[in-house]
């Protein structure tokens, strides 16, 4: 295949990273046969957590008063207060307008929301979701699956998962985090655990995890930690991590996520928006990468002060796949920013991000806003070999791509 032309990479690159399709590796997505539990529209768009912190910056509505109100008012304050009143600047607000560009949406003069809601209702829902995934470019999502909710449980029991584009991935914050509230759960599902963790709890947390896993298929098994995670530590948490999480993912050959540097309920009244961060010790990353050699870890931590350290810690262990931009991160300049030092340290082996989409129409612009920022830095960067007298070919910056946006994490879970 033809040698680029430097004076056309820019143009290549932008081509190949706007048709690559995406393996998307931690949503909060649902399949449409889920019911309610698929959220799309938006209604639910502009009632993202992310849109309602920033509403509450500009009233002094009562929160519990908000939350209490149908939906559809919610969605009518967020966007009288964050898309007449003024204009949508930030990252999430920018996002909103990106989804109505790229579905074709017409805004009118006086951006009337209730016209906006009447061309999305006009569509069928499966012919719908087809549309997102075509203007995400996304392939396939990987869920977010918690059998402990007795809500998504009873979908599984009863329905299970006939959608091949989306993969189930076993999240176990309730299990590590909140074991004590939880233990009744899995006693309700007939696992024979108590409040302490003795031989025969730890057996049945290993069986309830195999099991599980086995029914969702799960690709992957997940939990987001605070930022004074800790392991070896003797805590429940560490105690279930180490006892019974780490063999049942060695043994099922499935990576472990570990998301860190979540604040929960920082302000409680603000719901999913409460949630804050902080500073986690990369010291649990090297202790559990080193001492668990044959298990995966796929990380990604919240504060912007660890993503140095992390991306460092990636280059000592293979068994660590740093991903995403998560949350706070998720924003344009800062994604740049940890995006370039990943490149300039990692090369092509990491996994550059995720979408954490709760709403199917997120895909949109979270692809769209992310594809930007790769293609910039794939041409600096494919520009200098070329400057240097290396020859790139449009195969070799196809198959970089494919491989940060989709064989990677394939290849790390363990291939198809
Ligand atoms: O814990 C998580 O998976 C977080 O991503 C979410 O719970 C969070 O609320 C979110 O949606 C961030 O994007
Ligand atoms: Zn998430």
């Amino acid at each position: 295949m033809a040698i680029i032309n430097e004076a056309d990479v820019a143009a290549v690159v932008a081509r190949v990273v706007e048709e690559v399709q995406v393996t998307d590796i931690h949503t909060h997505l649902y399949p449409p046969g889920f019911g309610d539990m698929c959220l799309y529209g938006l209604d639910e768009l502009l009632t993202y957590h992310y849109l309602v912190a920033e509403f509450f910056r500009h009233t002094s509505m009562d929160y519990h008063a908000f939350f209490q109100l149908p939906k559809e008012r919610q969605a009518e304050l967020v966007y009288q207060t964050l898309f007449i009143e003024r204009s949508p600047l930030s990252e999430a607000q920018q996002g909103i307008v990106t989804v109505l560009k790229e579905l074709g949406l017409t805004v009118d003069a006086g951006k009337e929301l209730p016209a906006l809601k009447e061309q999305i209702k006009a569509i069928p829902l499966t012919e719908y979701v087809d549309k997102v995934f075509a203007a995400a470019g996304v392939k396939e999502v990987v869920m977010t699956n918690d059998p402990l909710d007795g809500t998504e449980r009873r979908w599984w029991e009863k329905v299970g998962n006939k959608d091949p584009r989306f993969k189930a991935a076993l999240r176990l914050d309730p299990l590590l985090n909140d074991y004590e509230m939880y233990f009744g759960e899995l006693n309700n599902m007939g696992y024979r655990v108590g409040r302490y963790l003795d031989n025969v709890t730890l057996g049945e947390i290993r069986r309830y995890l195999k099991e599980w896993a086995k029914k969702l298929a799960a690709v992957y098994m997940a939990v987001s930690l605070p930022p004074d995670f800790k392991v070896p530590e003797d805590s429940t948490r560490a105690h279930i991590l180490e006892g019974c999480v780490i063999p049942v993912c060695r043994e099922l050959k499935i990576p472990l996520a570990l998301m860190i540097g979540v604040k929960r309920r920082v302000n409680p009244h603000l719901d999913l928006a409460g949630d804050s961060l902080g500073k986690a010790d990369i010291r649990s990353i090297e202790y559990l990468c080193r001492v668990y050699p044959e298990n995966k870890f796929l990380v990604t931590m919240l504060s912007r002060e660890n993503q140095h350290e992390l991306a460092v810690t990636a280059r000592k262990f293979r068994n660590l796949m740093v991903f995403g931009c998560w949350w706070f991160l998720n924003n344009p300049e800062i994604v740049r920013e940890i995006t370039a030092m990943r490149l300039d340290l990692l090369g092509l082996s990491f996994i550059p991000q995720h979408s954490d989409a709760r709403v199917l129409e997120q895909l949109i612009y979270k692809w769209k806003h992310f594809r930007r920022i790769i293609a910039g830095h794939l041409t600096t960067r494919y520009r200098e070999l070329l400057t240097k007298g290396w020859p790139v070919t449009e195969k070799d910056i196809e198959k970089d791509v494919k491989e940060l946006l989709g064989n990677n994490f394939w290849n790390f879970v363990g291939g198809r």
